[in-house]
């Protein structure tokens, strides 16, 4: 495919709506491959933040006045919007402060009441430190033990693992929905499904798929989903936990204090219903409302054309990349995989790379990308990373392969 060709999508029209992509500097345009990190911020988003800073800001849910009825109705029509673009209930849809927080709560809240001395829970190899370390914390409080499903070299899960470690009747299995390193497609509806047939509590860490997958949760069926604001094109300090409404009922609170409570007494207190039982304190309610401005943006591209356009750029850099000599490609083909691609360049460390790219204002990432057991299971210290997104064009690969050979040259390779 010729730069630019047969993408109907119209990417840089899209890139044309993000301020921060006109941007110049030392006279070159930003190539921005790094919405693995965080998503950059169209206007739609911008604008309604603005807004909400600018004329609807007061405290939420304890004012009578207008603004703050408008503050509390702008925060509740957000949840409805974000709930309804990944197919859940807006009761089962918990603002966090990201993906982390939504998996601490979990593994707080749900997992000290239900995982106990001897039990399993079952993790992947590809898992980013979010969902590893909230689960050894609670391995180490209860005596549980963690186990891993074990993955072939080009990241893919070994789905009869998956079923052995099933047959220890774990209580809860946590994956990745797209591994933000390898970039790996898990097939979470199937690991749902076998979860679910061995009696087990499914956590699915969206991080990596929502911005770029459409997502049905209710048909997905998983008992937790997780995802984070700010790689979802809205703002930072908001995340969702989206639950099962009868495990987060039966759930304590993981956070207390003021706007979750029902009555305070001097001794003992009641909670509010859901979602409010676990949304202690004042909740980022003017960033809610720019995350519901970013996914009705979303929306808007429609998010099977975004992912058409993204399996299709990722398509494209996979091809290209390969005519680079000396590169290393990690993880699963182009069917099988987001809007991710990992990589290496014989005899160069991957900071170096992205660090000469970083000169011509390319941007990817290097490193161990929060997933050093996974980097232990590939055999490498890091890699560099390219990450895609809506407003990727081929302009913007055949940037990153053209810096390729700069780094070449630079190494004399
Ligand atoms: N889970 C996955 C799959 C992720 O990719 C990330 C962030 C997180 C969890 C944590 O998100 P947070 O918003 O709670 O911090 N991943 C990356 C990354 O790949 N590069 O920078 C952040």
């Amino acid at each position: 495919m010729s730069a630019g060709a047969s993408i109907q999508f119209d990417a840089a029209a899209v890139a044309a709506q993000f301020p921060i992509l006109q941007r110049e500097i030392d006279g070159r345009r930003i190539v921005y491959l790094d919405s693995g990190a965080t998503a950059q911020k169209p206007d739609a988003v911008l604008e309604a933040l603005d807004a909400s800073y600018r004329l609807h800001n007061a405290n939420i849910h304890r004012g009578v006045y207008t603004l703050a009825q408008e503050a509390t109705e702008r925060f509740e029509g957000a949840r409805e919007r974000i709930a309804r673009f990944v197919g859940g209930g807006p009761a089962q849809t918990i603002f966090t402060k990201n993906v982390t927080e939504a998996i601490n709560l979990v593994a707080y809240s749900w997992g000290r009441a239900n995982v106990g001395a001897g039990d399993t829970i079952v993790l992947t190899p590809m898992e980013h430190h979010a969902n590893i370390v909230p689960w050894q914390q609670l391995a180490r409080a209860v005596g549980a033990r963690l186990e891993y499903v074990t993955m072939s070299d080009d990241g893919r899960l070994d789905l009869d693992s998956l079923d052995a470690l099933l047959a220890l009747e774990p209580k809860l299995v946590a994956v990745a929905h797209v591994s933000n390193v390898l970039g790996t497609l898990n097939p979470v509806a199937e690991i749902v499904r076998r979860a679910h047939a061995a009696g087990a509590v499914v956590l699915v860490d969206g991080a990596q798929a929502v911005p770029h997958l459409p997502l049905d949760l209710a048909a997905l069926d998983a008992d937790f989903y997780g995802f984070t604001g700010h790689k979802v094109y809205g703002p930072t300090g908001v995340g969702v936990l989206h639950g099962r409404r009868e495990l987060l009922e039966a759930m304590e609170p993981f956070l207390t204090g003021g706007d979750m409570i029902g009555q305070v007494d001097f001794h003992s207190s009641t909670w509010k219903e859901l979602p409010w039982k676990f949304e202690a304190g004042t909740s980022p309610y003017l960033e809610a409302t720019g995350l519901g401005a970013a996914v009705e943006w979303l929306d808007g591209l429609g998010l099977e054309a975004v992912h058409a356009h993204e399996a299709e750029i990722t398509r494209y850099a996979l091809e290209r990349l390969a005519e680079v000599p000396g590169l290393t490609i990690y993880g699963p083909p182009a069917e099988e995989r987001g809007a991710i691609v990992s990589f290496a360049l014989d005899g160069v460390h991957p900071h170096d790379v992205a660090e000469i790219l970083g000169r011509e204002q390319i941007c990817v990432r290097a490193g161990h990308h929060c997933a050093q057991p996974l980097m232990r299971r590939l055999g490498v210290p890091a890699t560099t990373r390219a990450s895609f997104a809506a407003h990727t064009t081929t302009a913007d690969v055949d940037a990153l392969v053209a810096g390729l050979e700069t780094v070449r040259r630079v190494f004399q390779l």
